[in-house]
């Protein structure tokens, strides 16, 4: 943990939920945290491991940015940029696509939402190489004036080597991909706050693996604007766009508009959102349960 004067200082941590990136307040006799102050964005997915109930896992708080990191070299896979993209929205925090090893393109590597998502979104796209240095500066301005950026991505796409050379030396450590099918080798295990010559922060995280949903569908809407905007046109309301007359979505996929990849994986992530949903609060009903037994026994 940061002190004010920029030293670090390690105190225990009993109980409270603390992400890299929180502003904390600690006990007097400076051993423990005492409280977490309130977050004004958070990136936060459904936890992976096995089995999982509706838990969540924050991987950076108070983010200004958040990158979406992709390597060229291998083919960027449209549905998981949505789902980060949903996540990031979800943060609060402003998303931020980034094509990662430009200097191993083989072909142009796409330069626009629309060419990656078939889609025109207003998210802003950099091409980078850590090698040549190219579009780094770009990236830089994210963390102008204190701001902090985080990074997401799957494990050797770089995100380590990135902030090496924002900074300008080696802070992380960094490690080859398999020459075989270009994946990383989960090489940063814990999200790491590195401060940046601008003045600003940077959160170096862990590869992740699957961009599971913790979203109360705020997110989605602004993923899939497009969508949302060409539902306005459908006759009901509530369109679900499947069999519904006149929808103004299947007509866009119809003519060819609208990407009907783009519009299933839309609802592919609503119907993973309200399952969330129904597990919340069935968690939520079965938490009661139990505390109303506990009132109830006498002691
Ligand atoms: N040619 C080239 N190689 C790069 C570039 N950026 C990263 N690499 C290489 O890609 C490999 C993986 O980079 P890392 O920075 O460790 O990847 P990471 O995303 O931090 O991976 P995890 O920590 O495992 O999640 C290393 O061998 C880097 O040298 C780039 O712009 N160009
Ligand atoms: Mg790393
Ligand atoms: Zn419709």
């Amino acid at each position: 943990m940061l002190a004010p004067d920029g030293s670090t200082t390690r105190v225990r941590n009993i109980g409270a939920e603390v992400a890299v990136g929180d502003w904390v307040q600690i006990s007097p006799d400076g051993e423990r945290v005492d409280t977490v102050l309130e977050r004004k964005s958070a990136l936060t997915r459904r936890a992976s491991f096995e089995g999982a109930r509706a838990e969540s896992h924050t991987l950076a708080a108070n983010i200004d940015h958040v990158l979406l990191l992709h390597a060229v070299n291998s083919e960027i896979n449209p549905r998981r940029v949505e789902r980060e993209l949903v996540l990031a929205f979800d943060s609060g925090a402003t998303p931020v696509i980034v094509l990662t090893k430009c200097d191993l393109a083989d072909g142009p590597p796409p330069t626009n939402s629309r060419q990656l998502l078939a889609a025109d979104l207003d998210v802003p796209l950099h091409l980078t190489s850590a090698v040549t240095g190219e579009g780094v500066d770009g990236l830089m301005k994210y963390a102008e004036g204190g701001k902090t950026i985080a990074v997401l991505g799957a494990s050797g796409v770089g995100k380590s080597t990135l902030v090496n050379r924002m900074v300008g030396r080696e802070v992380q450590r960094t490690a080859d991909v398999r020459e075989s099918d270009q994946r990383g080798r989960h090489t940063t295990v814990a999200a790491e706050l590195v401060s940046l010559p601008n003045g600003g922060w940077f959160i170096d995280t862990p590869g992740v693996r699957a961009v599971s949903l913790w979203t109360d569908g705020s997110g989605i809407r602004k993923a899939f604007a497009d969508v949302f905007a060409l539902a306005e046109q459908c006759r009901f309301g509530d369109c679900v766009h499947e069999d519904e007359p006149d929808c103004a979505v299947r007509d866009a996929v119809a003519s060819g508009v609208m990407s009907s990849a783009r519009v299933s994986a839309m609802k592919r992530l609503q119907a993973e959102q309200e399952a969330l949903a129904e597990e919340q609060r069935e968690r939520e009903k079965a938490e009661d349960r139990r505390g109303f037994r506990r009132r109830r026994k006498p002691n």
